[in-house]
C-alpha cells in the first residue's frame, strides 16, 4: 500500500474496540459508511492484559484515539465527531428535530445493548451469585425496547422513514448483538420488519464487514 507523506507527530486515528461490542460494531459501520480511514485496534476490556484503562478511565470500548493522541468516549460522542469531520454519508441529520429523533433511536438501541451485556455478565457469575430477579429485570427492557422499535419502524423502509442513517446503524448493531449473545431469543417471529430491516442492513458491506465472530 503506498503511504501519504503525514505531517510530523501526527498519527493516523485509531479505534480501540473488540469485535464483540454493539457500541465499537456502531462507530465501524459509522466510520465505514463515511470512508474514514483509521486503525483499528483490537483490545478486549475484560482481558488481564487489556491496555484500554490507559486510554478511557471507564475501561470501556469503543475508544477513538486523534490524530494528537487525545481519546474520545463514548460511542454516542465518537459519532457525533465523525459525522462532523467528513461531509460524506451524513448519519445524522442537520435539522434539530430530526436530529434528535435519531438520537433518541440510537439510545433505545445502546439501551438495548446495555441491558442484554448486563445479563450477559450475570450469566457468567457462578450460578448461586446470579439474581434471576436482575436478569429478569434486564429482560424486560430488551423485550420493551423490541417491541417499541418494532412499533415506531411499522412499515417505513428504514426507522425514521424513507432514508438511512444512525437510527438504523444503532439498531442493527443491537439486533446483531442478539445473535451473538441470545441465539435462543426469537426476535424475529415476534417482530417481522425488524427481521427485514436487518436483511436490508446486511446488504450493505459496511454491516456485513462488520458482522461479529461466532461466539
Ligand atoms: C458503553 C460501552 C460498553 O459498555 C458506549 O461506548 O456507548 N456507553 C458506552 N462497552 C463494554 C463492551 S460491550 O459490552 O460493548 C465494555 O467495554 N465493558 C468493559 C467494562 O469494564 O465494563
Amino acid at each position: 500500500m503506498p503511504t501519504r507523506p503525514t505531517n510530523a507527530g501526527s498519527h493516523r486515528m485509531k479505534l480501540i474496540a473488540s469485535l464483540t461490542s454493539p457500541f465499537a460494531r456502531k462507530v465501524r459501520v459509522v466510520a465505514a459508511e463515511k470512508h474514514i480511514d483509521y486503525e483499528l485496534v483490537v483490545d478486549i476490556p475484560w482481558d488481564e492484559d487489556t491496555r484500554v484503562p490507559q486510554y478511557n478511565p471507564l475501561g470501556k470500548v469503543p475508544v477513538w484515539v486523534l490524530e494528537d493522541g487525545k481519546t474520545l468516549f463514548d460511542s454516542r460522542v465518537i459519532v457525533e465527531y465523525l459525522d462532523s469531520i467528513s461531509p460524506v454519508g451524513h448519519v445524522l441529520p442537520r435539522e434539530p428535530r430530526p436530529r434528535i429523533m435519531v438520537k433518541r433511536w440510537e439510545a433505545l438501541a445502546d439501551g438495548l445493548c446495555e441491558a442484554a451485556a448486563t445479563v450477559f455478565q450475570e450469566r457468567k457469575r457462578p450460578p448461586q451469585q446470579q439474581s434471576a430477579e436482575w436478569i429478569a429485570r434486564q429482560m424486560r427492557k430488551v423485550d420493551a425496547a423490541l417491541t417499541a422499535m418494532s412499533e415506531d419502524l411499522g412499515e417505513q423502509e428504514w426507522c425514521t422513514g424513507e432514508f438511512f442513517n444512525l437510527s438504523d446503524i444503532a439498531t442493527g448493531c443491537a439486533l446483531g448483538y442478539l445473535d451473538l449473545r441470545f441465539p435462543e431469543l426469537d426476535w424475529r417471529s415476534r417482530h417481522p420488519n425488524l427481521a427485514a430491516l436487518h436483511e436490508r442492513l446486511l446488504a450493505r458491506p459496511s454491516f456485513r464487514d462488520t458482522l461479529p465472530p461466532a461466539a
